[in-house]
């Protein structure tokens, strides 16, 4: 399995059938129910997420070409872990993807729900090695108010390009041609508020059924990987330099009493 597709350094070109060949290679990682039992990684991380139902599990099996890679679960709303699955040469991984919970389901107690609606908000908002977002979504539904906050989770960091955004617009074989165009128009739309001259944010059509937008989506998710830097630590607040904070204790020590 050497140099099955390209990695940063090679020069051959990406195709989709590279693309293909690297979401093929993803295989479960571990398991979390809170934020603290990730692993801290630096690889770069994608992670998915969408409402209950809205296809995810089925999309992410659709681009790795495995059948329960993900597991498709018939109770929606049970599955409340993060699960982490690792992509790459089985030696030298480099990449991972996060499939996140299922969001929106109704009869998930309120208290689980809040718990939930502020793990991914945390997750979506600190997770350092977080470098791209794909965001499942009912072709038939749109934009619901619940992706709707989702997204104003990332924005910040969207706006910035630290991470990258797709929407799927799913199921799409249930719309006729003039119901995507609508769709697809009507999210564009909606998504060019969030947008910035720095910022990679798209949208398309994704069908599992008639594996449709499979082989264009796996080639975004590999440009992003190898497109991604890791981001340094910046702090915040500035460090000032010994000798300066010295001088300035000095200098107040010095001042004088009103
Ligand atoms: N027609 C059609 N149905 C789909 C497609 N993708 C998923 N589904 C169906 O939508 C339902 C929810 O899918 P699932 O992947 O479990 O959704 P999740 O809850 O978001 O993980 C299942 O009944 C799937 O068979 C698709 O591309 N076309
Ligand atoms: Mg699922």
């Amino acid at each position: 399995m050497t140099n099955e597709f390209p990695d940063a350094a090679s020069p051959e070109p990406l195709t989709e059938k590279l693309a293909l060949a690297w979401t093929h290679t993803a295989r479960f990682l571990t398991t979390a129910s809170q934020l603290i039992h990730l692993p801290a990684t630096e690889l770069p991380e994608i992670a998915f997420v969408g409402r209950s139902n809205a296809g995810k599990s089925t999309a992410i099996n659709t681009l790795a070409q495995q059948k329960r890679l993900a597991f498709a679960s018939k109770t929606p709303g049970r599955t409340q872990h993060i699960n982490l699955f690792e992509l790459g040469p089985k030696d030298r991984a480099d990449a991972l993807f996060a499939d996140l919970p299922g969001y929106g389901y109704a009869a998930v107690a309120k208290a689980a729900k809040v718990r939930w609606q502020k793990v991914m908000a945390d997750y979506l908002a600190v997770r350092r090695s977080l470098s791209g977002v794909v965001l499942m979504v009912d072709s038939r539904l749109g934009l619901t108010d619940l992706d709707k906050q989702l997204l104003e989770f990332v924005a910040a960091r969207v706006s910035t390009g630290e991470i990258k955004l797709l929407v799927l617009l799913t199921k799409s074989d249930k719309l006729n041609r003039k119901e995507a165009d609508a769709m697809l128009r009507a999210t564009t739309d909606y998504l060019a508020g969030m947008s910035t001259e720095v910022s990679d944010v798209s949208v398309t059509l994704f069908s599992a059924l008639k594996k449709s937008g499979v082989g264009d989506v796996a080639l975004a998710l590999r440009e992003w990987v190898l497109a991604h830097r890791p981001t340094m630590f910046e702090p915040t607040v500035a460090i000032e330099p010994l000798e300066s904070l010295t001088a300035d204790d000095d200098a107040e020590g010095a001042a004088p009493d009103a």
